[in-house]
């Protein structure tokens, strides 16, 4: 198997609605394996660096205000595709345009309010990853299922 990670996040309205759990079991009953986890307020010079690429935009400032606004679930998982299909359960940027059965069109509403981050892609999961993680958090184990799960 072609094991990758990708970083996820719980963003404060995921968290202060009550929906870590229910998060968690969709990445968990696919089959991804979580590496690593831990609760943060992130701060807002934290939160501008974990979004540089969007800095240009005008809801730059909101969003990052937000994300620093409260206890954030910050993650790391991992599995065989788990960075595109990690962003196919979650849903589109904006849950009006999220398909029914992800993430966003299950549980959100508007776009500012989308409940959970996904790396886009494999340079960008390295980058996060690093960002909100030192190396010794992220735990390397074998999951009993993955023989079942990859065959
Ligand atoms: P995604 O979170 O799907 O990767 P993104 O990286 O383009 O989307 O944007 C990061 C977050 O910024 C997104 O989850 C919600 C917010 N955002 C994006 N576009 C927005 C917009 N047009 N208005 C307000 N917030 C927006
Ligand atoms: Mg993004």
């Amino acid at each position: 198997a072609e094991m990758e990670r990708t970083f996820i996040a719980i963003k404060p309205d995921g968290v202060q609605r009550a929906l870590i759990s229910e998060i968690i079991s969709r990445f968990e009953r696919k089959g991804f394996k979580l590496v690593a986890i831990k609760i943060v307020i992130p701060s807002k010079d934290f939160a501008e660096k974990h979004y540089h690429d969007l800095k240009e935009r005008p809801f730059f400032n909101g969003l990052c205000d937000f994300l620093s606004s409260g206890p954030v679930l910050a993650m790391v998982w991992e599995g065989e595709g788990v960075i595109k299909y990690g962003r196919k359960l979650i849903g589109a940027t904006d849950p009006q345009k999220s398909e029914p059965g992800t993430i966003r069109g299950d549980l959100a509403v508007v776009v500012g309010r989308n409940i959970i981050h996904g790396s886009d892609g494999p340079e960008t999961a390295k980058d996060e990853i690093n960002l909100w993680f030192k190396p010794e958090e992220l735990v390397t184990y074998a999951l009993n299922a993955e023989k079942w799960t990859y065959g």
